[in-house]
């Protein structure tokens, strides 16, 4: 059994796809262990993504992190890391399989629906950078 950290991103918050985002992450076996609407402020976000803050597009990405509020969960589940990076489909929306989250929700690179961990030691560091570990429920 494994955590991942996902962020519905402020797009797909504002389109009203919040349900149709976890319905593929339940239909997938990947169950949601902790949950909180957050609009995260400039320095949560640049926290966040700290690892990309030597990045040309560091400023567009927390820009568009802090544009609308988030829904941050954690997923828990066989593989739950993968598996969600194989839901969310690639980063540029143009380039992500047909049926992935991505291909279906996101508007661009920047607007693109989801975040999720890509690494354990990411997700185990995302996610204590969210949750306190009496706010996961196991189930
Ligand atoms: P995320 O961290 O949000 O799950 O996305 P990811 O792993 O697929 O992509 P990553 O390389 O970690 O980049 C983080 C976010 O920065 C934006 N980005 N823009 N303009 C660009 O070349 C570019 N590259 C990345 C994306 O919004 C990406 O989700
Ligand atoms: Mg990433």
């Amino acid at each position: 059994m494994e955590r991942t950290l996902s962020i519905i991103k402020p797009d797909a918050v504002a389109k009203n796809c919040i349900g149709k985002i976890i319905d593929r992450f339940e239909t997938a076996g990947l169950k949601v262990v902790g949950a909180r609407m957050m609009h995260l402020s400039r320095a949560e976000a640049e926290g966040f993504y700290a690892v990309h803050k030597e990045r040309p597009f560091f400023k567009d990405l927390v820009d568009f992190m802090v544009s609308g509020p988030v829904l941050v969960q954690v997923l828990e589940g066989d593989n739950a890391i993968a598996k969600n990076r194989e839901l969310m489909g690639a980063t540029d929306p143009k380039k992500a399989a047909p049926g992935t989250i991505r291909a279906d929700f996101a508007d661009s690179i920047d607007a693109n629906a989801v975040h999720g961990s890509d690494s354990a030691e990411n997700a185990a560091s995302e996610i204590a950078f969210f949750f306190p570990s009496n706010w996961i429920f196991s189930r």
